[in-house]
């Protein structure tokens, strides 16, 4: 069964944006893990804030925790990830971890090592950094180096402490380009893993890309994930939809850029060894219900986002089963991409004495024959339009 999961932050979005009010009610997160659980999800997340309101005493905390974890127990729902807030408060204007003013980046460290604490009470195997506040405005009014170093300090801490302290969980840094800040450190998938490479203990590091963010980029969400795959590094994923280089739209899976939707399912579910999956975590849907919709179009919404999926799933699946496709694949030379580029053995020495390789290769004719891609992706979208 696949894991679906949602943050409270999702289905608990009020639709307050820059231009307009709140146009829902906010939803007690008890109420959310129970329609969650009804919808078929099987897993929830939060930020400290989401659950336990910013500001509120310890005895207050405790009691929204075990009201939390009875909700949890009744429901079976399980919370496989969770993050923290540093970019809501006011006192995160400049960023968390990468604050100018050190009291506050001192401060963002305990607010993260207090909800870390919970999330490991909770079963949580990945906790999320995403430093939509980590940036800047002015070019001439961040240290980007030190800025770097702030927030290699932060994570060395981080993996430090959950070290010591015996914690099965591992940190996955989630990039995005811009917004709410005018340019965010670690702007894409691939600025985050060259930065987890300079870390103290780069195994307890990897990513939490979200489709929309390396789509607002420009960039190819599926390409995105299968560099991910390939370093190692994708410990969690953020579903939802996009269209095109704007503001962040965090909508319904699969009602973006549905295309790359298809090939990105196709990739997790087919993409691993011997045809399996390339990913087993869960699919987690970081979308916002539209500000449009009322408090029947949030649950609706919610179930939409796991049906888009199954029905990918569904369409990948058929896809790769199609005695066509193979042989059109085939055609496009597809497979022949796997075998490696020299014989077992061959050096440089030996390719260069390879003729065939070069002076009585025929690059002229060799540059007729075409590839069919077009063909192939045609096949692909009948099967996706269900026309297959
Ligand atoms: C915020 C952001 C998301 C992140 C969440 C985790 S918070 O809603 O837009 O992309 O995943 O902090
Ligand atoms: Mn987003
Ligand atoms: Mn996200």
């Amino acid at each position: 069964m696949t894991q679906f999961t949602f943050g409270l932050w999702t289905v608990g979005w009020q639709a307050r944006d820059p231009f307009g009010d709140a146009t829902r009610e906010a939803i007690d997160p008890v109420e959310i893990v129970h329609r969650l659980a009804e919808l078929g999800a099987s897993g929830v997340t939060f930020h400290d804030d989401d659950l336990v309101p910013f500001g509120s005493g310890d005895a207050e905390r405790e009691a929204i925790i075990d009201r939390f974890r009875k909700a949890l127990a009744e429901t079976g729902l399980t919370v496989p990830m969770a993050t923290t807030n540093l970019f809501t408060h006011p006192i995160f204007k400049d960023g968390g971890f990468t604050s100018n003013n050190r009291d506050i980046r001192r401060y963002a460290l305990r607010k993260v090592i207090r909800n870390l604490d919970l999330a490991v009470s909770l079963g949580a195997k990945t906790y999320v950094l995403w430093g939509g506040r980590e940036g800047s405005e002015y070019d001439g009014a961040k240290d980007i180096r030190a800025a770097l170093d702030r927030y290699a300090e932060g994570l060395n801490l981080l993996t430090t402490y959950v070290q010591e302290q015996g914690y099965d969980i591992r940190f996955a840094i989630e990039p995005k380009p811009n917004e709410p800040r005018g340019d965010i450190l670690l702007p894409t998938v691939g600025h985050a893993i060259a930065f987890i490479g300079g870390l103290e203990h780069p195994h307890l590091v990897g990513l939490n890309p979200e489709t929309g963010h390396e789509q607002m980029a420009g960039l190819n969400f599926m390409h995105g994930i299968a560099q991910a795959l390939w370093h190692d590094k994708l410990f969690h994923i953020d579903l939802n939809g996009q269209r095109g280089i704007k503001f962040d739209q965090d909508l319904v899976f699969g009602h973006g850029d549905i295309v790359n939707a298809f090939f990105l399912v196709d990739l997790l579910e087919h993409g691993g060894p011997d045809g399996g999956q390339a990913y087993h975590g869960p699919r987690h849907f970081d979308y916002k219900p539209s500000r449009t919709e009322d408090i029947e179009g949030v649950w609706a919404s919610a179930a939409a986002n796991m049906r888009m999926y199954s029905l990918l799933a569904e369409r990948a699946k058929a896809y790769r089963a199609d005695p066509e496709v193979q042989a059109a694949l085939a055609k496009s030379r597809v497979p022949e991409l796997r075998q490696p580029t020299l014989a077992a053995g061959e050096t440089a020495a030996d390719l260069l004495a390879d003729r065939s390789a070069f002076e009585d290769f025929d690059a002229d004719a060799a540059a007729v024959e075409g590839f069919s891609f077009v063909a192939l992706q045609q096949i692909a979208i009948e099967h996706l339009l269900g026309a297959r």
